[in-house]
């Protein structure tokens, strides 16, 4: 079975409007049609339904006072069963219809939350909670799901049971009719005035819930560091605490649905005996056949528990708006323009970058970059060195256009970098990042990540050989079908960094960023993967951060950073001819270290 094609001809960020029921009916287009055949097939089912009550009535009271067998008899055991399979019949068809509805609108939600939520702006990511967006595409989602196919038909249903019994009951006896449903009209203000209660408190109820997975998913991505620390008290402490709340959410919002049954359960209960009692008075004075009377007292009942039902789904209809607008906040946010842009994408960049002034902040008014200058010219290298926070991973985001610069201009091969799309850049550019991710899938998929086309396994090689990867990967015994992560092999740092760096390199980038790529080899692995790198930095710019001046002294350009400022800037010669600058500091530092190192091993040997 393949999805219903509707669901990919409509975009669901039209159906935003503050007017939610306006925004769920146009969330359903594509399937107007087939729930409105829901509907109406549901009509017929209740019409069968009540024709039955009808038929009672013809029976008592036209067949059964004749003492000989009527001729009916017959006719009227058909119809009977005539009806009630119809009623089967029709209530399934409608059933069919309303569930691939629901479900279609709900599969076509998730899709769109899930393609959009990747679509989001860094910015938002940053700012937005995993777990408060898990639970929007989980249980926000599921609520809207109930609001077609249980709220919104149930309502259509009671709608339709209610007209066609009335119109039945009005038929049979129009006075009579008329007081039965007094307590409409207040069942229905009863209902509207719970409404608003019930929604306040689901609110909070599912804010809490996304709370509460939040800390929950934390705590499972954090799970070493609580045992490390031995804080599973202080954990427990702190999830009781907000499951407490939960607790107390769920209780106060169930509480309101349980005050207003009650309530409604006395008016229809009084509606219900009213009506019996006036009816069988009238059936003892004569106004009233016993026939009707039969069929009056199904009528009735048929017209006031939907009623009751009415009430508890306009209670209930509540939870799917709440979420309608938790969900619609999340499609409302803006993607990232990927593929806008009116510099030239049909070929690749050359990789001359150069940075004039540019400031960048993540939050108003605290910058993290300040007046940052530089120019490098095609296939040249850059070092980014200096102390921890001082900005460097925040400058090499600013390329594939991860943030948008605040002030200044940074251009690549002489264009401005807001006139490139950020879909050509981000394939133009690429990033080993500084904590570098693993999907849970085999080696090799992994290092193929990035090229968005079948690859040879010679050229995963190749790759993996450039980041001195391959021979590790060969030692295990799945080799690069090993599965990473939570449902294989537990890579270590370095391990993760060196598929990281394939990943990276078999994309084959025209600029090439490294973060701090070789922070977690060893020394004699970083040499290996030093001399690749040589090779491969070949014709193409490239920006290394590192802590090592090791690492950074062959670069045409270094720039030495503190708190967001280029303090210092040269090649590895002009630096260190600069007594008492920063650089000097630091390489001097760092060879002390290595010739104790020396001395050290010397001693020992
Ligand atoms: C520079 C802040 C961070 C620091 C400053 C990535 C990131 C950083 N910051 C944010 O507010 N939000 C962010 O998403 O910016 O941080 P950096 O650029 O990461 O520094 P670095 O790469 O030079 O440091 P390090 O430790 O990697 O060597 O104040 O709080
Ligand atoms: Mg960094």
């Amino acid at each position: 079975m393949t999805p219903p094609a509707q669901i990919y001809k409509y975009d669901l960020r039209d159906s935003i409007t503050k007017r939610r029921l306006v925004g769920f009916w146009r969330m359903m287009t594509g399937f107007r049609g087939l729930y409105a055949w829901a509907v109406v097939a549901l009509g017929v089912s209740a019409a069968a339904n009540t024709a039955s009550f009808l038929v009672v009535r013809y029976f008592v009271d036209e067949a059964l006072p004749n003492r000989e067998m009527h001729p009916s008899i017959p006719l009227i055991a058909l119809a009977f069963v005539v009806l009630a399979a119809g009623q089967g019949v029709f209530s399934y068809l409608s059933g069919r219809a309303a569930s691939k509805t629901s479900e279609s609108l709900a599969l076509r939600l998730r899709n769109t939350m899930f393609d959009h939520i990747q679509r989001l702006s860094f910015t938002y990511h940053d700012k937005m909670q995993t777990g408060e967006l898990i639970s929007r595409s989980t249980s926000d989602v599921d609520a809207i799901r109930r609001f077609f196919s249980e709220q919104a038909i149930g309502i259509g249903r009671i709608i339709i049971l209610f007209s066609i019994n009335l119109g039945a009951l009005l038929a049979l006896h129009a006075p009579l009719a008329l007081i039965s449903v007094v307590v409409v009209p207040v069942i229905v203000v009863i209902s509207l005035f719970f409404f608003k209660r019930v929604s306040d408190r689901y609110e909070l109820l599912q804010e809490q819930e996304a709370k509460l997975s939040t800390t929950l998913q934390e705590n499972l991505s954090g799970v070493r560091v609580v045992k490390a620390f031995a804080r599973q008290d202080y954990e427990r402490n702190k999830f009781e605490k907000d499951n407490w709340e939960q607790y107390n959410r769920g209780r106060n919002f169930m509480l309101m649905h349980a005050l207003f049954w009650p309530f409604t359960d006395i008016i229809c209960f009084f509606q219900i005996i009213g009506g019996y009692f006036l009816a069988a008075t009238m059936v003892m004075n004569g106004e009233l056949t016993l026939g009707t009377y039969l069929a009056y007292v199904s009528l009735l009942g048929w017209i006031i528990n939907p009623m009751r039902n009415l009430g508890r789904l306009i209670v209930q209809m509540s939870t799917g708006m709440v979420s309608y607008n938790r969900v619609m906040d999340v499609i409302r946010q803006e993607q990232e323009a990927l593929t806008t842009g009116s510099a030239p994408t049909n070929r690749d960049l050359r990789g001359d970058v150069a940075f004039e002034d540019v400031s960048f902040e993540y939050e108003k008014d605290n910058p993290v970059l300040k007046d940052i200058s530089f120019a490098v010219k095609a296939g040249q290298s850059v070092a980014l060195l200096g102390s921890t926070g001082s900005g460097k991973t925040s400058m090499v985001s600013l390329l594939p256009r991860f943030y948008d610069y605040t002030y200044g201009k940074i251009t690549i091969d002489g264009i401005e970098l807001r006139d490139y799309p950020r879909h050509y850049l981000r394939k133009q550019i690429g990033i080993v990042e500084q904590e570098p991710f693993l999907f849970s899938r085999s080696i090799r998929e992994n290092i193929a990540y990035g090229v968005g086309r079948e690859v040879s396994d010679d050229e995963v090689y190749a790759a993996a050989r450039a980041a001195a990867a391959h021979d590790f990967i060969l030692t295990f015994p799945e080799g690069y079908n090993t599965l990473v992560g939570e449902r294989g092999v537990t890579l270590s740092g370095g391990q993760k960094q060196r598929v990281a760096l394939a990943r990276t390199f078999l994309k084959n980038p025209h600029i090439l960023i490294l973060d701090d790529a070789t922070s977690s080899v060893d020394s004699e692995t970083e040499d290996m993967i030093r001399q690749a790198l040589l090779r491969l930095m070949k014709g193409r710019t490239t920006f290394i951060i590192a802590h090592r001046i090791q690492t950074v002294m062959h670069a045409d350009l270094i720039l030495v950073f503190d708190k967001g400022e280029i303090v210092q800037r040269g090649t590895h010669r002009e630096l260190l001819a600069h007594e008492g600058g920063i650089y000097r500091r630091i390489y001097d530092l760092q060879s002390r270290i290595e010739e104790e190192v020396e001395k050290e091993i010397a001693s020992v040997l």
